[in-house]
């Protein structure tokens, strides 16, 4: 039986690397094979382009531009991880998918929405995820708890740590987040929309009651 692909959405430092390592752990207990990955990358030539997305100057790249390579990126990923791990029965965890580039090239870039849409039609087709966490946060809470883990990061890596979006305004982060809820509101189904103000443990519990309704359904 196919398995099932769930995306981790939502602006900077909402925990989505937290959460999809709690839930993947869930998941394996209950007998469920898992494949946890992450846009941009996932597959070999999609972490070279999340090298040339993420790192150095912010204006490197114009949205346009950022779109296409993400899209490449995720075409990449979809063709040589994500669709054959469902295939084969497992569940993917994705930290980013689709919405992302909604958002951050989107609505935040000002990249037509048409035009998203028609690479979407093409690179994602009827590979959409069957849920959708979106963790939503203020966007300065956030920025500090990716700030903080960012300094960290750096300590450790001489500098060369990923942070180009992290650096943009604040205004984009709050866009970000009003992209992200329109998505929720448009897509019930499949999105689901949770608060990332409360502690780990609660946010993995209001996940883990919703995936256990996917396990039942995928049964
Ligand atoms: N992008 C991506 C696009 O522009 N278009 C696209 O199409 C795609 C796919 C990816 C960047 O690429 C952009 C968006 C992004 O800017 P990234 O390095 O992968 O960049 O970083 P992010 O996805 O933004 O993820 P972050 O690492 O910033 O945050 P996470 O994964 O959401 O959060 P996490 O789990 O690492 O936690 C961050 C810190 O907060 C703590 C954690 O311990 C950690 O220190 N934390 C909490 N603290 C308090 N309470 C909680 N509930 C907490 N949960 C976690």
């Amino acid at each position: 039986m196919r398995g099932q692909f769930i995306s981790f959405e939502g602006g900077e430092g909402g925990g989505k690397t937290t959460q999809i390592k709690l839930l993947a752990e869930k998941l394996q207990a209950a007998g469920i094979k898992v494949v946890q990955t992450r846009e941009p990358g996932g597959s070999e030539g999609a972490e070279a382009l999340r090298h040339l997305l993420l790192t150095g100057d912010v204006a490197a790249w114009s949205p346009i531009s950022e779109a296409l390579l993400f899209a490449a990126g995720r075409s990449d990923h979809l063709e040589k991880l994500i669709r054959p791990s469902l295939e084969e029965g497992k569940w993917v965890l994705c930290d980013r998918f689709l919405d992302s580039t909604r958002a951050y090239q989107g609505v935040a870039g000002n990249v037509p929405q048409e035009f998203i849409a028609t690479i979407e039609k093409y690179v994602v087709a009827d590979s959409l995820p069957d849920r959708t966490y979106i963790l939503d946060l203020d966007p300065e809470v956030g920025l500090a708890r990716a700030n903080a883990r960012m300094a960290d990061i750096k300590e450790q890596s001489a500098g060369l740590a990923e942070d180009r979006f992290e650096n943009m305004r604040l205004q984009f982060h709050l866009d970000l987040r009003q992209c992200y809820l329109d998505i929720a509101k448009a897509e019930p189904k499949r999105c689901h929309v949770i608060n990332a103000d409360q502690a780990i443990g609660s946010m993995h519990d209001d996940i883990w009651a919703d995936a256990q309704k996917l396990i039942e359904k995928s049964n």
